[in-house]
């Protein structure tokens, strides 16, 4: 059911990620022009993700048609598998942002463009990802809200009590909505969030092909508490991105007037992709190239709270260990889990950017 008004005007807002989920949404990739191997070795990364999840809350997984019994014979049988056509298999960027009253949840429905249409997006065409919030809000009989602004739901984390996270880099791109203002933008956040105030963080990770989404650089662990991915090393291309997010975070207040305490999260790295990676992905022209040797946007960050626990990223290498001890510290009342996820990496996300919560 389509409404024709705005979350904030029904007294509806998003909730924050580290409140009580009822499940978790995900995709199934296999387009083998981003994922190596015809998509096999993403296909099992995804799968001990979603099974990590669904320790802790349920998982339904959407796939395309060919990949229906592929994926119910990977999946363990407590996760949900039906069919949602896609073009590729990032939930947190095509699927529905949930909002809530408190009583009931419904959903928003962004305009979805592969990350910059046909200036920079990723791949063309991006039709049946652009259905596939739509498709989740009708599967859940939730109400949908059509948002009009190009956006994906790694651009925003929110706070749930009245703040957004954002880059200026990714909602101000001329990829998006080159014919807004930032403060029209800004509007809409308001609106269809329900926030009271945004802010707007310069620049993400270097080398994120999603012209910088906020969920690879930083995240809430609470409200006016946030991990930003760091690098203590000045020459490194990350360190004047982090140290500008982390300056300006410490600068601003959030919308209950409280100041934010930053935690670094040292990033791991710096990652490459290796030739023996890049030759087994189709090279198709139009979609965004997987070259030996180019750096990967690479965080911890990029990590999923579901119900007592956080799901996060490893990539096997000696900054695993300390990052995993270090969220552990911060999040004590819930069990972090590392999952390998290099293979998700290689397709340019992580673990938060093919996950989407429905709240409770
Ligand atoms: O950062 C995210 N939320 C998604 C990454 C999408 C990459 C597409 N190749």
């Amino acid at each position: 059911m389509l409404i024709h008004s705005t979350p904030r005007a029904d007294g509806f807002s998003m909730p924050a990620e580290f409140t009580p989920h009822a499940e978790t949404w995900m995709l199934w990739p296999q387009r083998p022009d981003n994922w190596r191997l015809g998509g096999k070795p993403a296909q099992e990364a995804f799968t001990a993700i979603a099974s990590a999840i669904a320790q802790f809350e349920p998982v339904t997984v959407g796939v395309n048609h060919g990949q229906y019994m592929n994926a119910r014979q990977m999946l363990p049988p407590e996760i949900r598998v039906i069919e949602i056509s896609n073009n590729d298999a990032w939930m947190r960027d095509s699927g529905p942002t949930f909002v809530s009253d408190g009583k009931s949840v419904r959903g928003v429905d962004w305009v979805f463009n592969a990350w910059g249409g046909l200036y920079n997006g990723l791949y063309f065409p991006w039709d049946l990802d652009e259905a596939v919030a739509q498709k989740v809000l009708e599967i859940e009989r939730v109400p949908r809200y059509k948002a009009p602004l190009v956006l994906e739901g790694g651009s925003i984390h929110v706070d749930g009590e009245g703040t957004c996270i954002t880059t200026a880099e990714c909602l101000l791109s001329p990829g998006r909505n080159p014919a807004l203002l930032q403060a029209e933008i800004e509007n809409l956040l308001k609106e269809y969030l329900g926030v009271e105030k945004v802010l707007w963080i310069p620049r993400g990770v270097y080398n994120d092909e999603t012209t910088d989404h906020v969920d690879n650089l930083a995240c809430y662990l609470r409200p006016a508490e946030i991990a930003l991915t760091w690098t203590d090393d000045r020459s490194d291309l990350q360190y004047e991105r982090s140290a500008e997010a982390f300056e300006f975070l410490r600068s601003q207040t959030d919308a209950r007037g409280r100041a934010l305490t930053v935690h670094k999260i040292p990033q791991p790295g710096p990652l490459y992709i290796t030739a023996e990676e890049a030759a087994g992905v189709e090279v198709v022209d139009g979609t965004q190239p997987r070259r030996a040797g180019d750096r990967m946007a690479g965080s911890y960050v990029n990590f999923y709270f579901c119900n007592g626990g956080a799901i996060v990223p490893t990539f096997g290498v000696e900054q695993d260990a300390p990052a995993l001890a270090l969220l552990q510290g911060l999040l004590p009342e819930r069990r972090v889990v590392g999952i390998p996820a290099r293979e998700v990496l290689l397709g340019g996300g992580n673990i938060h950017c093919i996950t989407q919560q429905q709240p409770r």
